[in-house]
């Protein structure tokens, strides 16, 4: 059995919990991180040399860092598109993987921050990466191949914090069409609908 150390209203822990919905894997979940009415407040910090949220115990052995859980998770479970056997295939879901948690969540991250502390911030990085984001989605469901995968599941919670401009009196609002119906197409799925809108909200 897979034991989550983690929260339902952290952005990298929803990654974990949509991925187990998709591949059907039932799994135990100690609260753990800020806010959380953890049994052992102290769990995580011994087991990750991080202390951050989630991690993950399959046995004796402990994964932490969102991104290599989902991959570690996938590469247990019966063969699924969301992660194909194909090297090539995997290389370029990892490249939307590592791309994401360098170029477009620190930015978005300390934007929030700052936002939720009243002040201005630069958001030049951020706004450069969703025009990224953008341009690549245009002619295409999903960001590798016609279907989804990890590489969706680990970008969704930034595509759905795209509404920190919607109603944004700092920044005019840029033209993001395929992001818009990227965020959209990824409504179409019930973990993303429960584990990102409905928990990040
Ligand atoms: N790069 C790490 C970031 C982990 C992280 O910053 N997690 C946040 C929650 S999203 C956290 O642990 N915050 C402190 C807390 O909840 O105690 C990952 O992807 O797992």
């Amino acid at each position: 059995m897979v034991t989550v150390y983690g929260r339902r209203n952290s952005s990298n822990c929803a990654k974990v919990f949509w991925l187990m919905d998709e591949l059907d894997q039932p799994f135990t979940l100690e609260p753990a991180g800020r806010g959380a009415d953890a049994r052992d407040p102290e769990a995580v910090r011994r087991l990750s040399p991080t202390g951050t949220v989630p991690v993950v115990q399959m046995g004796d052995q402990v994964v932490w860092e969102s991104n290599a859980i989902l991959r570690c998770l996938a590469a247990s479970a019966p063969a699924s598109p969301l992660w194909p056997a194909d090297p090539a295939a995997r290389g370029t879901i990892d490249s939307w993987m590592d791309w994401a948690s360098i170029s477009l969540t620190p930015p978005l991250g300390r934007l929030r921050k700052a936002r939720a502390a009243g002040q201005t911030a630069d958001a030049t990085a951020t706004l450069q990466a969703f025009g990224l984001l953008d341009r690549h989605l245009a002619g295409r469901s999903y960001l590798v191949g016609d279907t989804l995968t990890l590489a969706d599941i680990a970008i969704a919670p930034a595509v759905f914090r795209w509404r920190l401009w919607e109603g944004s009196a700092q920044d005019p609002l840029p033209d993001v069409p395929n992001l818009l119906a990227y965020r959209d197409r990824l409504r179409t799925h019930a973990g993303y609908r429960q584990h990102v809108e409905d928990a990040l909200n």
